[in-house]
């Protein structure tokens, strides 16, 4: 298969589920998306919360060149193939000495998508150290099936739910993603996988970007996405269009639309019509 990831990457992507780090750009191209970042949370008077947080790269100019970031798209091409679709992006953000974490859990869990081909590119666009929460990997899990999960709705938590998965997670057998800025790791739908607090003095900022071959399917709403190289023959997604400008209102109103399925199904089950943070 075409793509970046040498041969041996891409064994240990099958055996591990993941694979880092990767680099994607230099440090400082890194750091300058995180000011675009920055500078929107200054005017908008906050950090990125909410629907905002969420599919990113339909409303911001910066955001839709990460996801077609030609070394990302090489790398992810790798273990998907040529036809790729950009399902879906998110920040996690977590401040310093911030209390935000992500329990243990499979990225399949709410989502819908069939089969479980898809691959999530986390982009480090701070330096994420030991001390800073970073992502932790349990090397191997991505071949069990999907494991039940609780719902806990927890505050702290940064998933749609604050859903934990139903097992002990011997942490002793984790791998910490530590990255620089610019780096980024890919792992897999069904492994397992959660983040501490960041202890340290500095903002944590990550954009997981979702990708899926062509060929999968999304089985709770009829879903819409972003072809972002080659060519969709299936047609299981309705298009997304690329914003022009930042948050204009074509970029606005395409968003809305785009999360309001997206929120269906992460949802299903609930009164929710909104992320929750
Ligand atoms: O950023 C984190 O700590 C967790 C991110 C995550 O769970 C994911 O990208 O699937």
């Amino acid at each position: 298969m075409a793509g970046s990831l040498s041969r041996k990457e891409i064994d240990g992507y099958k055996k591990n589920g993941y694979v880092f780090p990767v680099r994607a750009m230099s440090s400082r191209q890194a750091l300058r998306y995180a000011d675009d970042l920055e500078s929107y949370e200054i005017s908008s008077g906050g950090v990125i919360s909410g629907n905002r947080r969420h599919k990113v790269h339909l409303l911001f100019t910066w955001a839709n060149e990460i996801v077609r970031n030609a070394r990302i798209l090489d790398a992810v091409e790798s273990i998907i193939g040529p036809n790729i679709i950009c399902w879906t992006t998110n920040y996690f953000i977590k401040e310093p000495m911030d209390s935000a974490f992500v329990s243990w859990h499979q990225d399949s869990t709410y989502w819908g998508l069939e089969p479980p081909e898809i691959i999530t590119a986390w982009l480090a666009l701070s330096d994420v150290g030991f001390d800073s929460g970073p992502m932790k990997f349990l090397s191997g899990s991505h071949t069990s099936l999907q494991i039940s999960h609780t719902d806990t709705f927890s505050e702290d938590n940064l998933l749609t739910r604050g859903q934990e998965i139903d097992i002990d997670v011997d942490e002793t057998k984790t791998i910490d993603v530590v990255l620089k800025a610019g780096e980024f790791s890919l792992h897999h739908v069904r492994l397992v996988h959660g983040s501490h607090p960041n202890d340290s003095t500095t903002r944590r900022i990550g954009l997981a970007i979702r990708y899926i071959p062509t060929h999968v399917r999304q089985t709770k709403v009829r879903d819409s996405a972003m072809l972002v190289r080659g060519q969709d023959d299936y047609g299981h997604f309705d298009p997304e269009p690329s914003p022009k400008r930042n948050l204009d209102a074509d970029a606005i109103d395409a968003h809305e639309n785009a999360m309001k399925r997206q929120i269906a199904a992460l949802y299903e089950g609930t009164q929710r019509t909104t992320m929750r943070r």
